[in-house]
Parts: C-alpha cells; sequence; structure tokens
C-alpha cells in the first residue's frame, strides 16, 4: 500500500427519518455497525459507522458540530481533532425516492446553504420506482441546490452502493487512517485522549520512559450527575521497572500524569472529567499483532 496516497475524510449523513440512513450504513459497515453504540455521546460528532479499504477511509458521522480545540495539542492532535470536529470532507443529503419532496427536506437544504464541504444527494429506495419517476426526481432536487453529485440507491437491495462509494471517495483528501480497519469507535475523541495522556507521561517521566508506552481508552461514559464524562484507560508498559516509575512514590505520578492530563480533556470536550488511569505491564506487546489493532496502530 502507498502510504503517501491514503485517502481519509469524515462524511455526515443527513436526511428525515426512515430514508433509509442506518441501513446503508449497516450495508455499508455491514457488522461492524452492531458495535456502534447508541449511548449518549460526549460531543456534538458521533460516529456512525467507519468504512475502511487498502486506498481509503470513510468515517461516517452524524451531523458536523463546531468545536475548536481550546489548548495546544500536537500538530498531528490538531488536524485529527480539526478534521474530525470542525468539518466534514462531504455531505451526504439522502431522501426517499418513494416520498416527494417534504418541507424536511426544505428545512435541511436550508441548513445545507451553509456548507462549505460537497453535498452528494443521494436518492435512496430506487428499487420502489419506475425510472422515469427517477428523472422527475433528479430534475427537481437540481432546482433547489447545487449538488456536488446524484447518486440514486438502493440501500436495502444493496444497487449502486459501490458507485456511492467510489465518488465519496474522490471528494476526500489525503489523510491517515484514523480508525483500525477492524475496529469501529463510537468517539472521534478516544485517540486524542489516548495521547493527551501519552503525552503527559512521557513529558512527566522525561528519558525513563520509553515512547513505546500506549495508552488504552477502556472506557468513555457519559454520567448524567453533573452531566461528566467518565474515562477509563490503562497505560501499557514493558517492564515493571517501568511501572513503579509512571505509578511513583504512593501514587504521586500517576496522580499528576492524571491531573494534566484530564485538563487537557475537559479542555478538548468542554465538559467535566473524570480520568482513572491504570498502570498495566505486558511484555512485548509491540509484537502482538492483534494487540496492535486494539491499540489502534496501523501496520
Ligand atoms: P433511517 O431512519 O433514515 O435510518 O431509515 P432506516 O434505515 O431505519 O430505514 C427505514 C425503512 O426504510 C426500513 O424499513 C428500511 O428497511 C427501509 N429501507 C431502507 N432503504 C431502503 C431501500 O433502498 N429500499 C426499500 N424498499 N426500503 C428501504
Ligand atoms: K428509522
Ligand atoms: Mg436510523
Amino acid at each position: 500500500m502507498n502510504k503517501e496516497s491514503y485517502k481519509s475524510g469524515f462524511v455526515s449523513i443527513i436526511g428525515r427519518p426512515n430514508v433509509g440512513k442506518s441501513t446503508f450504513l449497516n450495508r455499508v459497515i455491514g457488522q461492524k455497525i452492531a458495535i456502534m453504540s447508541d449511548k449518549p455521546q460526549t460531543t456534538r460528532n458521533k460516529i456512525q459507522g467507519v468504512f475502511t479499504e487498502d486506498d481509503a477511509q470513510i468515517v461516517f458521522i452524524d451531523t458536523p458540530g463546531i468545536h475548536k480545540p481550546k489548548h495546544k495539542l500536537g500538530d498531528f492532535m490538531v488536524k485529527v481533532a480539526q478534521d474530525s470536529i470542525k468539518d466534514v470532507d462531504a455531505t451526504l443529503f439522502m431522501v426517499n425516492a418513494n416520498e416527494g419532496f417534504g418541507r424536511g427536506d426544505e428545512f435541511i437544504i436550508e441548513k445545507l446553504q451553509g456548507s462549505r464541504s460537497p453535498v452528494i444527494l443521494v436518492i435512496n429506495k430506487i428499487d420502489t420506482i419506475h425510472p422515469d419517476q427517477l428523472f422527475d426526481l433528479i430534475n427537481k432536487y437540481k432546482d433547489l441546490y447545487q449538488f456536488a453529485e446524484i447518486v440514486p440507491i438502493s440501500a436495502l437491495q444493496g444497487n449502486n452502493v459501490d458507485r456511492l462509494l467510489k465518488v465519496i471517495k474522490t471528494y476526500l483528501p489525503e489523510g491517515p487512517q484514523y480508525y483500525p480497519a477492524n475496529q469501529v469507535t463510537d468517539h472521534p475523541e478516544r485517540f486524542i485522549i489516548s495521547e493527551l495522556i501519552r503525552e503527559k507521561v512521557l513529558h512527566l517521566t522525561r528519558e525513563e520512559v520509553p515512547h513505546s508506552i500506549a495508552v488504552i481508552i477502556e472506557q468513555i461514559e457519559r454520567r448524567p450527575e453533573g452531566n461528566a464524562i467518565y474515562v477509563n484507560a490503562t497505560i501499557v508498559v514493558e517492564r515493571s521497572s517501568q511501572k513503579g516509575i509512571i505509578i511513583g512514590k504512593q501514587g504521586s505520578m500517576l496522580k499528576e500524569v492524571g491531573k494534566r492530563a484530564r485538563l487537557d480533556i475537559e479542555n478538548l470536550l468542554d465538559t467535566k472529567v473524570f480520568l482513572e488511569l491504570w498502570v498495566k505491564v505486558q511484555k512485548d506487546w509491540r509484537n502482538r499483532m492483534s494487540q496492535l489493532r486494539d491499540l489502534g496502530f496501523r501496520e
């Protein structure tokens, strides 16, 4: 695989209820959608599914929010944060072929006027109409908005879904594979949070702890009480001596890591955060591929 030409981006899917958004995602993501949660999300952006291929990754998200990181992250982190939070690379506006244009659509099109990224009109459920009707529909929608593309599909039967994915890919910029191919996460900030914690460990322990440590985010959960986010993370090291250093005298080092990371995460998520940190020794974890994939590394 040529790393240079890898494309990735965030694509939001909008449309009235029952137009087939979930059916489309299920078809595209397959089994993986099952592990997407309907739990309340920490941010305005909810990842609905991640579609990964050898040359591209499409991260489908719910609604694009505007949320600038308030503190200084590393360059790469800023890029990840901005791509995932501030803006999307394309929007899919899905409509139902057998329902005419409605007020709900009108409202959405109004909102789309401010969109700086391309909007692809997806006319779904074409299996329910006659081709002649489809041409009428396309002409009608063409007058309403400057769509970058209009792609008719049947999410249920799978017609033209591959074509839609190809079209989406043409609008993605070059970028990293944000999520491992076999894992779908419901939190765009998951990776950033783990990096923030890792950064604090490395900063506070200097040369004593190698960069090879990893941070696994075990859990991110919204707690209704106090409107707070609860984060549970494990710092994985290769030697018990490193574990001792990270924990520090009577836990003082881990406490400091936690305090600093928590402040950064609170800034990032703009909400109160409870951070629980654990340290675990796992020899040669780097050689264990399954582990690597769990940790979000790309081969
Ligand atoms: P959402 O609310 O936009 O997520 O819509 P859903 O994916 O839940 O779909 C609503 C209904 O439309 C379900 O009964 C689906 O089976 C049906 N549906 C979705 N896509 C198609 C399609 O391409 N053709 C037909 N005939 N039905 C579809
Ligand atoms: K539905
Ligand atoms: Mg749905």
